[in-house]
């Protein structure tokens, strides 16, 4: 969103037009555009990089000082351009060559430098460092994504998010490439390409663009009934996170751990969100994605800048080192483990606080791998996991131009790396010596190791000592392509997650399915996906058949499910309120500063409302909407149009909304009753705060929606 009028940016005079183009006095830096710290994530100093842009005067890319990059050589001044004029043609080449591929998947995305603290109860299970030893600090980078968009697709969509953390471990970095849901739609590698082609766009018109609610990907879930869990969650409120500070993050996958003993477990690693997990509903959502498609890439950033700084623990589930636990197979990677059976245990806390310097160096150019691993950390044989050990590695060739993209610094480890890896497109080391190979009788077998050298420092450490060893597991069998029989359950965990919401909860499952599947052409693919959501609960398929006017197939639902309380979000809890949005609707002239400066105090960002622009004012009539709100208070009385659809939509989303002075006349000429629940009265900031602590108005929730059977807004 816009901010009319924001403090601390004059717009500079004109002063003098030189050759048709006007000469400036320079601009204040604004926040976002201020100097890059001296030292960079990778803990050393930047100067080398920025040492190739040290120049004071402006200069070709070969050091040639330039007095003119505003006219083309031409022959004369209404004559054609000139072939021999280098800086033109090199200016328009490197423009022509900025962009780089986008990811195949999780394309749109924005990440930010953090710190991650080990509280040391890990060591029991774990000898990697960076997790085991109290209190160690780990630099990290995270970034945030969704699957199905292009690059400038649009955050709010429905669909997976990604959670993806490098850490700068002492060790080597470590990735932790997760999503926001614990499941996964497939078992195997092999089918990820299948299920990306029907989840994308349609290849014929590249439509529709970052969402699920098309006929392809229907087609595809309802003939891969292993999809069922990871679908309900997807359709669930999970799919629209309110922002990335209140989401979720899992590995998915079960991994090894292995600690100073030798002993081994196998764990789930769990990101839990300080705030809390809170969702936008569907409508919101949809109004975001048309109002402020970077709502979510904003909200990170403008909440590192107020010092407002995302919070997440690491937990890990324990399980013994055995393939099936409490019945559930862990390399099965469809199925989570309830919380209910093994705790997840907080291990470390990650705060994200500073934001990238440049997106394109940093965000776009970091390159996640799940097979970057650190001792005491191993992988397992889940068959989706092992396929992606493959991927990641293979995609940055080609979408990073090549194999040293780990010399990039938001990738380059701060442990010391010597690799002997050499050549290669846009090799930044210059390599000393003869010996690029080992073992040599060349490198010599004293003094300091010189980067780049392949000294006796270098060579593979004799036994294993300090490195990583992989764990001398026996591996047997037969060439086959198969899964195991355990991997056949597709329903039982799609009914535990879905029993184990909360009413409202399902009421916006029954919602998604319904309006996705109403978006689907072809009706066999609605009715072959009624037939699969029959095996996993009979009411919620009554439910979603009636909204497309089908009848309801009968199935085979699991019997006796024991709901897992800790999948559900609306659960009566209170969360901190910092980064939570509230808009005043009042003038230049109301005085609200007071409450202004209460929220404020507590974390709360206050964006003032006014009709037109002026001191203080963040938002005008015109430029303010709803969804970039948790709660509203209004302050005067006005009958703008405006006005009323923000208040009406705050009401339906379930949002606090304060009224006070004039206020009342606006909330009641905007058809509000100001009596519901969540209408407070001259509110002050502790009333707000309440308020907003449970995300929504719960209780408002049933007088919403009467038309339909089901009452989520
Ligand atoms: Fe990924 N995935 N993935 N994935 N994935 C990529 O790597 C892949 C899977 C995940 O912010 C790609 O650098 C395969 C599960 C995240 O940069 C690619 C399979 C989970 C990100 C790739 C999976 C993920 C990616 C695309 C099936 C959650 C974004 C660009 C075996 C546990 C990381 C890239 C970032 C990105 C392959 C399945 C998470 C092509 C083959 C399961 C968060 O390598």
């Amino acid at each position: 969103m816009f901010r009319p009028g924001k403090p601390g940016y004059p717009r500079p005079v004109p002063e003098v037009v030189q050759n048709g183009i006007i000469a400036m006095e320079p601009t204040v830096p604004s926040p976002s555009s201020k100097q890059p710290a001296e030292t960079s994530p990778v803990q050393e100093s930047l100067a080398p990089a920025r040492g190739l842009q040290t120049g004071e005067q402006l200069t070709s890319a070969q050091g040639v000082r330039l007095p003119d990059t505003d006219h083309s050589l031409t022959a004369g001044p209404r004559g054609p351009a000139l072939l021999e004029d280098f800086h033109l043609r090199e200016k328009i080449t490197h423009f022509d060559h900025e962009r780089i591929p986008e990811r195949v998947v999780h394309a749109r995305g924005s990440g930010a430098y953090g710190t991650f603290v080990a509280y040391g109860n890990a060591a029991s299970v774990t000898s990697a460092g960076f997790l085991a030893e109290k209190n160690r600090e780990t630099d990290v980078f995270a970034r945030f994504s969704t699957v199905l968009g292009s690059r400038g697709s649009a955050d709010t969509v429905r669909d997976v998010r990604g959670f993806a953390v490098k850490f700068y471990t002492d060790e080597g970095n470590f990735d932790l490439v997760g999503n926001n849901m614990p499941v996964f739609f497939i078992q195997d590698a092999i089918k990820f390409p299948d299920l990306i082609h029907a989840a994308k766009w349609h290849p014929d018109r590249e439509i529709p663009q970052a969402q699920t609610a098309h006929d392809t990907f229907w087609d595809f879930v309802s003939l891969h009934t292993e999809a069922t869990h990871h679908v309900f969650w997807a359709m669930s409120d999970r799919g629209v996170p309110r922002s990335y500070r209140t989401m979720e993050g899992f590995g998915v996958h079960t991994f090894r751990l292995v600690n100073g003993e030798g002993k081994t477990s196998l764990v789930k690693f769990h990101w839990k969100p300080v705030a809390g997990v809170h969702s936008l509903n569907w409508e919101e959502a949809q109004l975001t994605a048309g109002m402020d498609p970077d709502f979510h890439r904003r909200d990170l950033a403008d909440s590192i800048d107020a010092g407002l700084f995302y919070e997440y623990e690491l937990g890990i589930q324990v399980m013994p080192d055995a393939p099936v636990f409490e019945g559930i197979d862990l390399l099965d990677p469809t199925k989570l483990v309830p919380e209910e059976l093994a705790p997840v245990q907080a291990i470390g806390r990650l705060m994200l606080n500073r934001n990238p310097d440049n997106f394109h160096a940093e965000t776009e150019q970091i390159a996640f791998h799940l097979g970057n691993l650190v001792p005491g950390i191993e992988v397992t044989n889940d068959p989706l996991l092992q396929g992606r050990l493959f991927s990641y590695l293979d995609t940055q060739l080609s979408r990073l131009g090549g194999p040293n993209f780990t010399q990039l610094p938001v990738n380059r480890p701060h442990a010391p790396v010597n690799d002997n890896l050499r050549d290669g497109m846009h090799q930044s080391v210059v390599h000393q010596g003869i010996a690029p190979y080992l073992p040599n009788s060349l490198a010599g077998s004293e003094g300091p190791v010189q980067a780049g050298t392949t000294s006796p420092e270098a060579r593979p450490v004799p036994g294993g000592g300090e490195g990583y060893v992989h764990l001398p597991l026996p591996v047997d069998g037969d060439k086959v392509r198969a899964h195991p029989a355990s991997f056949d359950d597709h329903y039982s965990q799609a009914a535990l997650f879905f029993a184990s919401l909360s009413p409202i909860e399902q009421d916006h499952v029954v919602e998604a399915f319904t309006f996705e599947l109403s978006k689907c052409y072809e009706q066999p693919i609605r009715e072959r996906m009624l037939r699969v959501l029959a095996n996993v609960d009979s009411g919620l398929t009554a439910r979603v058949a009636a909204g497309l006017g089908l009848p309801a197939p009968t199935g085979k639902p699991p019997a006796g499910v024991t709901p897992s309380p800790a999948l559900a979000q609306i659960d009566g809890r209170s969360w901190p309120v910092a980064g939570r949005v509230v808009g005043v609707i009042g003038s230049v002239d109301s005085d609200v500063s007071a409450l202004q400066q209460e929220l404020k105090a507590q974390g709360v960002v206050v964006r003032l409302i006014a009709p037109t622009g002026g001191p203080g004012v963040e938002r005008t009539y015109q430029t303010a909407r709803s969804v970039e709100f948790d709660a509203v208070v209004v302050t005067v009385a006005t009958t703008d149009q405006q006005v009323a659809v923000l208040l009406q939509e705050a009401y339906r989303h379930a949002k606090p909304i304060g009224v006070s002075g004039g206020g009342a006349r606006t909330v009641t000429e905007a058809g509000i009753d100001p009596t519901a629940p969540g209408l407070l009265p001259d509110p002050d900031a502790d009333e707000l705060v309440t308020a907003l602590s449970t995300h929504r108005v719960w209780s408002r929730i049933p007088l919403l929606k009467p038309s339909t059977s089901s009452a989520g807004s």
